[in-house]
Formats: C-alpha cells, structure tokens, sequence
C-alpha cells in the first residue's frame, strides 16, 4: 500500500527511466551496445558520470559471469548495483531512544515541512515530541512550523522574529530535559548575510545542544531540494563544510523527472539518504530504503 504509494509519486523519474530503458532493449541486439546505451541514459537521468560509468562497469562484469542475457536479467542486475550504490553507509535506524534532530539546509528546500512529517511519523509511533522554531531569521517561519505543531499535535518552542537563535535552542534544550520528552526536532535558518555567519550560528546551536542535552544522540541533517539537481551537492560542499553531517532528507523527488540525482548524491558526498519527501502532504515522506526506492523507480 505505502510501496505503490512511492511508486505513484516518483513516477515522472519512473517514467522518463524506463521509457528509455526499454527503447535501449527493444533497438539493440549487441550486449555491449545495450550497456553503453543504459550508461547514457543513467547520466541523461541525473545518475551522474562517475556513478553511471561505475554501474555500468560493474554491470559487464556480473553479465559475464552469467549465460542469461535477457532484458529482464540484465535488468535485474542493474537495479542490483544500483542498490549497491545507495547502500553505501546506509543503515537502518534503531529509533528506540531519545534524540535531538538538528535540520538545515538553504532556503526553500523544504526543512520545515520535512520537520512538520517526520514529528507527524514520531507521534504516530507514540513519541513525545518537541519542535524547536530557531528559523527567527525569516518573517513567518515560526508560524509556519507552528501550524505543524497544531497539525501534529506537538508541543513546540518559539522565540520572536529576530530573536538570537541559539537562545530559542537554549530554552527548547532545558525544556526537552525537564519535561521529559523523547524527540527534539530543531530548526534553523537557510541563510544568513553570509557564509561565515551562517557557521558562526551552527556552530553555535551545535554548542548548546552539546552542552546541555549532553548523553543524547543527535543528529544533524541536510535537507536538498531533488530539483536543484547536481547544484544541491555543490550546496552542501560549500557550505556545509564545517558541519557534521549525519544524513540528508531528499526533497521534492514527486517534482522531478531527475529523481537519478540522489545516485550522485549519496555517491559524492558519502552521507546517507534518511528520508524522501514525495509531496506536500503529511503522509508524503518516506523513510529512505535503498532497495525500495530502486524498485519504485527502474
Ligand atoms: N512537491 C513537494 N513540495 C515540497 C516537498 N517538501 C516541501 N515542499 C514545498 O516546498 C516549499 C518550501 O518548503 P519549506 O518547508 O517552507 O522550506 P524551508 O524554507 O526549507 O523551510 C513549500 O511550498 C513546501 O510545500 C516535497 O517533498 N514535495
Ligand atoms: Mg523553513
């Protein structure tokens, strides 16, 4: 049910994937010609080049050691590696003990609607969660991620517009610890004056994280818009340098025909996908399988 639901919604990458995939089968005999022509169309869905060459290389290999030659096994074996290369540093989540979740990433990519499902996907599993407005850069943002509050049923911290933002973490710290809750999702800013006041503020809200809710696992994620395509990696190097990165919440991937550019991510910045949003509704998260998503899409 959830499965066609994934399927349903990252049909465009699906479509534009397999439309080209069976026209390479259906106008080639030539094994090695077919296996060029899945290389070009991988980089023409945003795979990459390294990453589609690698697929592809790894793909001749395995169709050497086999007789069956057919469409549908050379098939099988290309969603194969490419499960192999979202399956680099991935793990499953144990989500048993209390956690503090630090989200950011540039303007628009989606943090607080991501923050406002992935509270909505604790509080379905019996959570007691705590939602932190440290955005008090942009006009709205913290009536944005109250609505989630409402809508979720969660308590949340807020500051005033302005406000500094590592004290808002601050309150939302002391609050989490004294009233016992289990989550604590926070968020910021995508964009300061510049860079540097941008880290300066992480670094910051790192800090007071550190320092107080000291014990507690946390995890920073970066949220990418999937239709900026490659620019997203680019984002995330120059700008998140500094920061620990503990995985990347992949947004927007019903909007895209290139939903292939979360190859090249996981590839190039060797941190794992947790979550995929694919909408804007509360249900339309999911939490990242490599092997699930592969089949949603090829
Ligand atoms: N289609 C689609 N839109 C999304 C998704 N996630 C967020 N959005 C939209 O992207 C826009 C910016 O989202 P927002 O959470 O405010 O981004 P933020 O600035 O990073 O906090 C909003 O219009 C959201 O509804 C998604 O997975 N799919
Ligand atoms: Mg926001």
């Amino acid at each position: 049910m959830f499965f066609s639901k994934i399927k349903e919604n990252l049909k465009k990458t699906k479509e534009a994937l397999d439309v080209k995939l069976s026209n390479v089968f259906a106008n080639n005999k030539d094994i090695d010609k077919v296996i060029d022509e899945i290389e070009e169309t991988l980089i023409l869905s945003d795979v990459g080049i390294n990453t589609s060459t690698m697929i592809c290389g790894n793909l001749r290999d395995e169709l050497k050691k086999q007789a069956d030659k057919s469409e549908n096994a050379i098939k099988k074996l290309l969603k194969q590696e490419m499960e192999k290369i979202l399956s680099v540093s991935y793990e499953e989540q144990d989500s048993d003990g209390k956690e503090v979740i630090l989200i950011v990433g540039v303007n628009g990519v989606g943090k607080t609607t991501s923050i406002g499902k992935i509270a909505n996907l604790y509080k379905r599993n019996g959570k007691k969660v705590l939602l932190a407005a440290a955005d008090t850069f942009r006009a709205g943002a913290v009536e944005q991620l109250d609505i989630w509050a409402k809508r979720t049923g969660c308590d949340i911290c807020t500051g005033n517009d302005g406000q500094d933002p590592a004290s808002v973490i601050f309150d939302a710290a002391n609050k989490f610890k004294n009233n016992d809750y289990d989550i604590l999702i926070c968020d910021t800013a995508g964009r300061l004056h510049n860079k540097s006041n941008l880290m300066n503020e992480l670094e910051k809200i790192n800090r007071i994280i550190d320092k107080n809710l000291n014990g507690i696992k946390k995890e920073v994620y970066i949220v990418l818009d999937a239709t900026t395509g490659q620019n997203g990696t680019i984002q995330v190097k120059s700008f998140y340098e500094k920061t620990n990165l503990d995985g990347i919440i992949l947004t927007k991937l019903d909007s895209t025909a290139k939903g292939g550019v979360i190859f090249s991510i996981v590839s190039e910045l060797n941190v794992p996908i947790r979550y995929i949003g694919i909408g804007e509704q509360i249900d339309d998260i999911e939490k990242f399988n490599p092997k699930e998503f592969v089949e949603a899409i090829v």
